[in-house]
C-alpha cells in the first residue's frame, strides 16, 4: 500500500526544511526516501517526516548533514549503493569534453536506469551544462566543445520531450527564450518538466521575437506564455517590447538567470516570477493555473 501522502511543499511547511534541501539530502544521502506519484512527484510518508525532523535537529546542533543522515540510520557509508548523480555528472562532463558521445550515452543510460527522469534532468543534465558553459566562459574549452556538449544535452532533452508524449487535452503553454537569447537549455528543461506534468507544451526555443510570440498566442490560446531570459540584456529586450506582452495569455511567466538575480524585474516586464529552479517553478505553476482557471482538469499531478 502506498505510504507517501505529503507533497514536498507540505513537508517543507511541516519541517521547516526547504524543498531544495530535501531533494539534496535524498540525492546525496538517500534519506528521506519519498515514493513517486504516477506523474513523478515526490510523496513523503510519516516516517520520512520523522527522519527529516531528526536530521534537521542534528544539523541545528552543528552535526554535518552527511553524518546526521548516517545517524538516522538509512545510509551507512560502508554500504555500496547506486552511484550518486554527482559522480555521474563528473563522468558525463569528462565524456563530453573528450567529444566521446558513446561514453556519454553509457553514462546517461546508467542514470536513467537508476533515477527518475526529473532527477536526471535537474541533477545531471542541468549541472553538466552549467559546468560546460562555465568552462567555455572561462576559456578552458573552445566553442566547438561547448556546441558539441550543448547539442548532446539538447538532443537528450528533446528525446525526453517526445517520449513524454503530447497531451492535446492539457492546458497549452508556450515556452520560448527572450529575443537574442541563445541560452536554450533552461527553457528546454522547463518544457520537459511541464510536458511530464500533462501540459500541452509548445517549445519554441532560442531567440524568439516577441511580436511573433504574440501572434502565435492569438492562434493557440495557451493558458500561459513562459519566457526564459538568461541575461540582463535579455530582460531589457523584453522590457522594450512589453507592450506586445500585455494580455498575451492569462498567465505570463518569466524566469531564467536574468530574473533569478532580481525577481522584481518580472513585474517591470508585466509578468510573474515563480522560482529560480525549474522544478520549484513548475510546482508553483500548477497552483497558479488552478487559481487562474479554477479547475484542475487536464493537469495531471
Ligand atoms: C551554458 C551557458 C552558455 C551557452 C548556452 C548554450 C545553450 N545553447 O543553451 C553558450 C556558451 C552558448 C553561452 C553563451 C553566452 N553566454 Co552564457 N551561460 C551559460 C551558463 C554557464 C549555463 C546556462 C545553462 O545552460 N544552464 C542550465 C539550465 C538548465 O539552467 P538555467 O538556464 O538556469 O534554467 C533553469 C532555471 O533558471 C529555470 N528557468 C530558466 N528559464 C526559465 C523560464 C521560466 C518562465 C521559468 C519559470 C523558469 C526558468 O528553470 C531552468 C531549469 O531548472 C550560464 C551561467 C549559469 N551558471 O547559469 C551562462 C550565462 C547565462 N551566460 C552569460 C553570458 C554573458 C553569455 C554570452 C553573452 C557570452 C558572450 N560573451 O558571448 C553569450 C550569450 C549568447 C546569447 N546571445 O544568448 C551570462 C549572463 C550574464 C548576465 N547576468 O547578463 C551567464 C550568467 C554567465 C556569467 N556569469 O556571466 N552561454
Amino acid at each position: 500500500m502506498a505510504r507517501g501522502k505529503y507533497t514536498v511543499n507540505e513537508v517543507e511547511e511541516r519541517t521547516g526544511v526547504p524543498a531544495t534541501t530535501l531533494r539534496q539530502w535524498e540525492r546525496r544521502y538517500g534519506v528521506p526516501k519519498p515514493e513517486r506519484s504516477e506523474s513523478g512527484y515526490r510523496l513523503y510518508s510519516d516516517d520520512d517526516v520523522t527522519d527529516i525532523k531528526a536530521i534537521k535537529a542534528h544539523v541545528d546542533d552543528g552535526v554535518p548533514a552527511s553524518r546526521a543522515a548516517q545517524i538516522v540510520g538509512r545510509n551507512p557509508s560502508d554500504q555500496r549503493g547506486p552511484r550518486p548523480l554527482c559522480d555521474l555528472k563528473g563522468e558525463l562532463v569528462a565524456a563530453l569534453v573528450d567529444l566521446d558521445d558513446g561514453h556519454a550515452d553509457r553514462v546517461v543510460a546508467e542514470a536513467h536506469t537508476l533515477y527518475p527522469v526529473e532527477d536526471v534532468v535537474i541533477d545531471l543534465f542541468q549541472p553538466v551544462m552549467v559546468e560546460l558553459g562555465t568552462l567555455w566562459h572561462d576559456g578552458v574549452v573552445n566553442t566547438t566543445t561547448e556546441h558539441f556538449a550543448s547539442s548532446y544535452i539538447n538532443g537528450r532533452l528533446r528525446q525526453l520531450m517526445s517520449l513524454s508524449g503530447s497531451n492535446r487535452s492539457g492546458h497549452g503553454v508556450i515556452v520560448a527564450c527572450a529575443p537574442h537569447d541563445q541560452h536554450e537549455l533552461g527553457a528546454l528543461v522547463l518544457a520537459v518538466l511541464l510536458r511530464r506534468s500533462g501540459y500541452q507544451v509548445y517549445f519554441i526555443g532560442a531567440n524568439t521575437p516577441v511580436e511573433d510570440l504574440a501572434d502565435m498566442a492569438r492562434t493557440v490560446r495557451p493558458v500561459a506564455v513562459m519566457i526564459s531570459a538568461s541575461s540582463i540584456d535579455s530582460v531589457h529586450h523584453l522590457m522594450n517590447k512589453r507592450n506586445h506582452l500585455q494580455g498575451i495569455a492569462p498567465l505570463l511567466v518569466l524566469g531564467g538567470n536574468g530574473f533569478n538575480t532580481d525577481p522584481r524585474r518580472a513585474e517591470l516586464v508585466g509578468g510573474r516570477y515563480l522560482a529560480a529552479s525549474g522544478a520549484d517553478a513548475v510546482e508553483r505553476f500548477h497552483d497558479l493555473v488552478r487559481e487562474t482557471i479554477g479547475t484542475e482538469a487536464a493537469v495531471r499531478r
